[in-house]
């Protein structure tokens, strides 16, 4: 059976919970405390090469390491991909986009607001949001015209987009100004198989 060693507020193993949940493929859920240290043991860092959550582990023990990686491994040959190599490559700018444009500004930000330290981090936290918002608005931009990142369905590349935009608000974004941003976030939500951030998966074993 495939294993995720996860965290419970971890954005980044979200995105990988609900496409297990839509693709309906059992898994055990190994949930470390990152804030123990978890990740940071000398198995993990065997396992997870960069001490870092989510990590899927195939049956034969091999590990993949990267959400946008993972999401790419299980997508394919399915729906949520796509076989024309031009729109993969569509999937594939999207999920180069959040990562360097939106996951560490939205991420951070949120990390230290959910750790209470918001206040002793505010100029690093107006940084995070400098950075975030312009990406924020490149993304509002594109939904303004289309209702997909890529092609013209629901793919791995909004499930990666949808997962720390969502959560954004956490980190003390204004999202109110987004509204093709809000449209296309509740057009993810109501992907059939979609699963809250807190929610257990059917699938999910452990
Ligand atoms: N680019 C990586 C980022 C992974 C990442 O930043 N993981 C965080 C949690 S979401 C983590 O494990 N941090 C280690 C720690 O805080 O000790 C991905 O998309 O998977």
């Amino acid at each position: 059976m495939l294993r995720l060693y996860d965290s419970r507020f971890s954005g980044n193993s979200w995105k990988i919970r609900i496409l297990l949940n839509q693709l309906q493929r059992p898994f055990e859920r190994l949930t470390l405390d990152l804030s123990a240290g978890e990740a940071k043991t000398e198995s993990f860092i065997d396992l997870s090469r960069f001490a870092r959550i989510p990590v899927l582990q195939l049956p034969d023990g091999r590990t993949i390491v990267e959400s946008a990686a993972i999401l790419l491994y299980l997508a394919e040959g399915t729906d949520y991909l796509f076989d024309d190599p031009y729109l993969s490559s569509q999937v594939a700018g999207w999920l180069f986009f959040e990562q360097g444009d939106l996951q560490k500004s939205i991420a951070l930000a949120r990390v230290y607001h959910l750790q209470g330290i918001a206040d002793k981090m505010a100029r690093r936290i107006d940084g995070l949001h400098a950075d975030g918002y312009v990406g924020l608005e490149k993304l509002d931009r594109w939904l303004q015209k289309s209702e997909w990142l890529a092609g013209d369905r629901y793919t791995v590349a909004d499930l990666a987009v949808f997962a720390y935009v969502s959560l954004a608000h956490e980190g003390n974004y204004q999202m109110e100004r987004f509204q093709s941003i809000d449209r296309w976030l509740e057009s993810v939500r109501s992907q059939p198989g979609w699963l809250g951030l807190f929610e257990r998966s059917p699938y999910q074993y452990g």
